[in-house]
């Protein structure tokens, strides 16, 4: 017999091991403390990871497949996915052991103990992206930094993307990026989110009886996150048809009580594999073909997909494990409270934290340039952060998380992902949206009472790194204008 691991994150159910029903095979799926515990997940997270295993594993058993399925709560689970796998060895007679590429560093050394066993081990490709786990290491061979707009074009050639019969790209440019930077008016509709009526409060019960520790809130019967393939192709569907007309030009807009604004919603589905990056991008490409909406809305999307996720999945893999130790500022402050409630003043900072907790989601520009930022400046320990990022987001794996959490907002790798810190004053905030109406906090002011902590904080930043800042050509600018402040302060 063969035993199949498939992991929380591995529910392709066009993955090519179920296309043919085999009586040697058997499925083996683990609800387990391992994967619970490693962070403080939020409860809609292990909530939509279970649900997903649970749909998948009843699907593939009613067309016949072999499963054995292991309950968070089943006296027999032994919570490691190595110690589960040894106790059913026997009972299934099992002679190999096959699992898909973990997509975590950490998953992936744990399972290559199973080679310990004595069995035959193959470990086989999950079929979902788009690169190789080495392909963007061997790309930037000897360089020191990765750049994605270099891999990005690599991939839309490869992968016969908005380009043309000559590999050029349609009318005339790579990237439309500039055209992306509209301020959403609060008078427009936003369309509601798409809902689904799943009824978790029997897993709820579940969890809360196993002690599982979890943060945020749950809704009673309402989700965004979908349980299935065909649920996760509606909230494409409806991304498609209703928000991807505007959705490049509202990609880094901030607005007061819009959570979800114009973007997809679809990280959980990719990430968990119940979607193909391919299917995503070609139905946008095809959307673009047939006139339905500019190539402005359709690249900056196809961009973020063929170009940003696979590159951070690259930088992952090309750089761990040292990469999760990396804190080039040597930043040691600790998150404040208001991370786990979203009780603060600073409006930006309520908002975008609020509805984390409340829909296990914040969209990029919020965690990048408002929380991300926040702690930037602030000085976090980047090992908190990421810790606080990963169990938070609905679609948290370190794989992802990480690149972008400590590579992109806090520059913890000295700027192998981003070509500078991505740190900002108010000044930014009160460009991109409308958090600072909505603020006790005047972003215009730099000291006072009702003063902007972040301006006070952001120049305190540049001031801590005046001069390494001073020799990187996209910083000296900021540096300048902080000594100029502290010369006008001197002389007044
Ligand atoms: P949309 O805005 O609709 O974008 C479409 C898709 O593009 C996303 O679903 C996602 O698959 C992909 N994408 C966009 N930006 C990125 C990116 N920078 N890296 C990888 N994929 C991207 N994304 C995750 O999937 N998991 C994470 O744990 C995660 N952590 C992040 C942490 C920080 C500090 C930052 C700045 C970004 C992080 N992102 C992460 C990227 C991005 O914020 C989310 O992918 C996005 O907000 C998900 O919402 P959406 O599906 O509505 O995205
Ligand atoms: C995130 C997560 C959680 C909370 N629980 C489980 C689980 O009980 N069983 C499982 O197989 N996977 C879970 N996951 C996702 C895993 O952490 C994921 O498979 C790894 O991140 C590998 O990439």
């Amino acid at each position: 017999m063969i035993l199949r691991l498939v992991l929380g994150d591995q529910l392709n159910e066009k993955h090519s091991w179920f296309h043919a029903i085999d009586p040697n095979v058997i499925y083996l799926f683990q609800e387990i403390r391992s994967e619970t515990d490693y962070v403080v997940h939020h409860i809609q997270k292990v909530v939509a990871i279970f649900l997903g295993m649970r749909t998948l594993a009843e699907k593939l058993k009613k067309n016949g497949h072999q499963i054995h399925y292991l309950r968070i709560s089943d006296p027999e689970n032994q919570h490691s996915f190595f110690t589960n796998v040894q106790k059913i060895l026997d009972r299934y007679s099992i002679t190999h052991i096959e699992y898909q590429e973990p997509d975590e560093y950490r998953v992936d050394e744990h399972l290559s103990s199973l080679n310990t066993l004595g069995l035959g081990i193959q470990k086989v490709s999950t079929e979902h992206f788009l690169t190789e786990r080495f392909e963007l290491k061997k790309i930037f061979e000897g360089k020191k930094t990765y750049l994605m707009e270099n891999f990005y074009r690599k991939m839309r050639v490869k992968w016969n993307v908005l380009v043309d019969e000559d590999r050029q790209p349609l009318e005339g440019k790579w990237n439309f990026d500039h055209e992306n930077r509209k301020k959403w008016d609060a008078k427009n509709q936003v369309p509601p989110p798409f809902e689904f009526g799943h009824d978790a409060s029997a897993l709820v019960e579940e969890l809360e009886l196993a002690n599982v520790k979890t943060m945020g809130f749950i809704r009673n019967n309402v989700s965004v996150w979908p349980k299935s393939r065909e649920e996760a192709q509606q909230v494409l569907h409806y991304f498609i048809d209703w928000l991807l007309p505007v959705f490049g030009d509202y990609q880094d807009t901030m607005a007061q009580n819009q959570p979800f604004l114009f973007h997809s919603r679809i990280s959980f589905a990719l990430n968990v594999k119940m979607l193909h990056p391919l299917e995503v991008v070609k139905s946008v490409e095809k959307t673009y073909l047939d006139g339905k909406v500019s190539i402005n809305q359709a690249e900056g999307f196809i961009r973020q997909i063929l170009g940003w996720r696979e590159f951070v999945r690259g930088i992952y893999w090309a750089e761990m494990p040292n990469y999760a130790k990396l804190n080039h500022f040597n930043h040691k402050n600790s998150l404040p409270d208001f991370f786990w409630t979203g009780k603060t003043d600073l409006n930006c900072l309520s908002q975008s934290i609020g509805q984390s907790l409340e829909f296990s989601y914040a969209h990029h520009i919020q965690r990048l340039m408002i929380i991300g930022n926040y702690a930037l400046i602030s000085g976090i320990d980047p090992d908190e952060l990421d810790r606080w990022y990963l169990g938070i987001y609905i679609d948290a794996f370190e794989w992802v998380e990480m690149p972008n959490t400590r590579g992109m907002s806090q520059f913890a790798d000295g700027g192998k992902l981003a070509t500078k810190p991505y740190a900002s004053s108010a000044n930014y905030i009160q460009k991109m949206g409308n958090y600072c109406q909505h603020c006790k906090f005047n972003p215009k002011e730099k000291e006072g009472p009702n003063a902007c902590p972040f301006n006070q904080k952001y120049w305190d930043f540049i001031g801590r790194n005046a001069d390494a800042f001073r020799k990187n050509p996209r910083m000296s600018m900021m540096v300048k204008l902080w000594e100029k402040q502290n010369q006008n302060n001197l002389s007044s």
